[in-house]
């Protein structure tokens, strides 16, 4: 470091430089701010997928994608499915990601993370490999390359961001879609009441591959969803997150009732959030006072059709999925007692660098 004598002199230097005088030894220094300026410095220094994207006003999936790359951190590498993630955040020739970050074809994120922490390992780097997919390219057109990927054991954390629907080609249902939510191909109409089929139980199916750590989170409560990938970074091995991500455009409710609308979903017993070690049940979110489905239902237009009272079936469907939200609280043990167990200490010293470290 300078001497304090060679500081000041290159500072009245550069005062002289632009017309000013001298500094007077007595002149008060400027303030270094203590406190963040302005949205921007109050931001987290590091954050692996940017701002100014253009995911839609109140986009689940980007929230919990940025959670995701907070906690995570910045030695990292994306393989990305097609889907409203990888569209929004890279309209050639932008990108808003700053790791590097491959975008794979709809079926074959896992299969191409597999292929990337391969080649990691054959280099003696340690850099985790993260795979994306949305629940189309999850729960369905890629479930073949991800149990693969689960049961060769490569060391890849693999998150679904569970919008509940083909959202990047026109919402249309996927086997993550819940029962009666009408999508473009389930319609809700005189034929029928919405989708049909149930959501598939896909944690349930990760659990029968006996991989480390599984969980399920929510945009909801984001220090839950960053101590949960916080956790799996730390695991050498497979491990697996879902996150329900709403989405205003598909689920037809108001872009600035995302977090809310997700709440509910966990306060139900519709979205239960658990955790899984090989195959077993280790934590759960308790839920203290359920919610009626109802209350979760009615703020979306997706489920507006359950709510029409001149339809004997609405009340059927209703109650259909009350008993599936029963169902799950029974099965995971949802109800509550106690002290919460839910770890939200921590959130805020998430190790961080890369290329905004000591910006702020
Ligand atoms: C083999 C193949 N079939 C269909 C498509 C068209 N396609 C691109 S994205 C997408 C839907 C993605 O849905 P999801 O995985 O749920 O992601 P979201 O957009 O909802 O985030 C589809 C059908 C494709 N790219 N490749
Ligand atoms: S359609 Fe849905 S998932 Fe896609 S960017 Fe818009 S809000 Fe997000
Ligand atoms: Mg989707």
């Amino acid at each position: 470091m300078a001497p304090r004598s060679d500081t000041s002199t290159r500072l009245n230097e550069l005062r002289m430089k632009h017309g000013r005088p001298p500094a007077s030894p007595g002149e008060p220094k400027a303030e270094t701010p203590q406190t963040p300026q302005t949205l921007r410095e109050a931001q987290p220094r590091f954050r692996g997928l940017e701002s100014g994207h253009r995911a839609c006003q109140g986009c689940g999936e980007a929230l919990a994608a940025r959670l995701v790359m907070e906690s995570a951190g910045p030695d990292v590498m994306v393989a990305n499915a097609t889907g409203c993630l990888e569209v929004f955040s890279t309209p050639w020739p932008q990108s808003a990601w700053r790791v590097p970050w491959i975008h794979s074809l709809f079926e074959n994120s896992a299969a191409v993370a597999s292929g990337m922490e391969s080649a990691l390992k054959a280099q003696g780097k340690n850099t985790k490999v993260l795979s994306f997919g949305g629940d189309g390219g999850t729960y369905d057109i890629g479930f073949q390359a991800l149990s693969g990927m689960l049961e060769r054991h490569h060391n890849v954390l693999y998150v679904t961001y569970d919008n509940e629907a083909y959202m990047n080609t026109g919402i249309q249902r996927s086997s993550s879609t819940p029962h009666s939510a009408t999508t473009t191909t389930s319609p809700a109409g005189k034929e029928r009441m919405g989708k049909r089929h149930l959501k598939k139980d896909l944690l349930s199916i990760i659990a029968a591959h006996h991989i480390p750590y599984a969980a399920s989170a929510s945009v909801a409560y984001p220090a839950d969803l960053q101590r949960k990938v916080r956790y799996a970074m730390g695991v050498e091995g497979p491990t697996f997150l879902v996150i329900h991500s709403p989405c205003p455009l598909g689920w037809k409710h108001d872009s600035a009732l995302t977090i809310e609308v997700a709440r509910r979903g966990v306060e139900c017993g519709l979205f239960p959030l658990v955790e899984l070690e090989r195959g077993a049940l280790t934590n759960i979110m308790p839920i203290r006072n359920p919610r009626p489905v109802s209350d979760y239902l009615e703020l979306q237009g997706r489920f507006a059709h359950l709510f029409r009272k001149d339809d004997y079936r609405a009340t059927e469907e209703l109650d259909h999925l009350q008993a599936l939200a029963d169902h799950n609280i029974a099965t995971y043990g949802l109800r509550g007692e106690g002290i919460d167990p839910v770890d939200t200490t921590g959130v805020a010293q998430v190790k961080r660098g890369g290329p905004l470290a000591g910006r702020n």
